[in-house]
């Protein structure tokens, strides 16, 4: 198992939208397992695929000790809405509200390549929405208005320069430890310099 280094703001990763997963092959459940790995040492409640640097369409998080992987992750139902704060591992130190669905039901792919579906509320409900998000190559700080995102990119300006190669090396050791269940497994030289940031 390994942390994997995240990808912040300004890599073109965070932008792509990723493709379906033909199969869960041996590489898919590794790259599951260091995704987890990354995230607990990361003290996130979830992460995805773009994040590390891939394009599969794959997500893992963990709400309340719940453990979840997704592979081919879609919404089937939506209800409710509320506005809440958000931050992502990809954006550190940025925090804003977004209005997301109070509750989602959605299907996913599991480790075995078996179809299995999921409802969630509250808090799961909006880390699904946000890492859906990622695989669509979106981030919450598209939803802000005009005159926050340019407070933002101006935080971000300065906050960047700590990501040469827009990349975040995570501290190995910082793990929360996580049930195995059925459906969860529970760098970059930094040569390129921050340019613009993208906001
Ligand atoms: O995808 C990511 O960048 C991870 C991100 C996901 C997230 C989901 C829902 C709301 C906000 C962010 C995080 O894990 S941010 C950090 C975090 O651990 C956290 C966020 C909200 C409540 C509790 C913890
Ligand atoms: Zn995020």
């Amino acid at each position: 198992m390994a942390v994997l280094d995240i990808r912040v703001l300004g890599d073109p990763i965070l932008r792509e939208r990723t493709a379906p997963t033909p199969a869960v092959t041996e590489d898919v459940r590794e790259l599951v397992e260091n995704m987890f790995e990354t995230m607990y040492a990361a003290e996130g409640i979830g992460l995805a695929a773009p994040q590390v640097g891939r394009t599969e369409r794959v997500f893992v998080m963990d709400v309340d000790e719940n453990p979840l992987a997704l592979i081919n992750p879609e919404i089937l139902q939506k209800e409710g809405s509320e506005r809440a704060e958000e931050g992502c591992l990809s954006i550190p130190e940025i925090f804003g509200d977004v209005e997301r669905a109070t509750r989602v039901v959605a299907r996913a792919i599991d480790l075995e390549g078996k179809p299995f579906e999921v409802e969630m509320t509250g808090l799961a409900a909006r880390c699904i929405q946000h890492e859906l998000d990622h695989l669509d190559g979106k981030l919450f700080i598209d939803y802000m208005s005009l005159i926050k995102r340019k407070f933002t990119s101006r935080k971000w300006e300065k906050e960047a320069v700590n990501y040469p190669g827009f990349v975040r090396k995570l501290e190995p050791g910082k793990s929360r430890s996580h049930r195995v269940r059925s459906r969860a497994t529970t760098s970059s030289d930094g040569a390129r310099a921050p340019s613009e940031p993208e906001l």
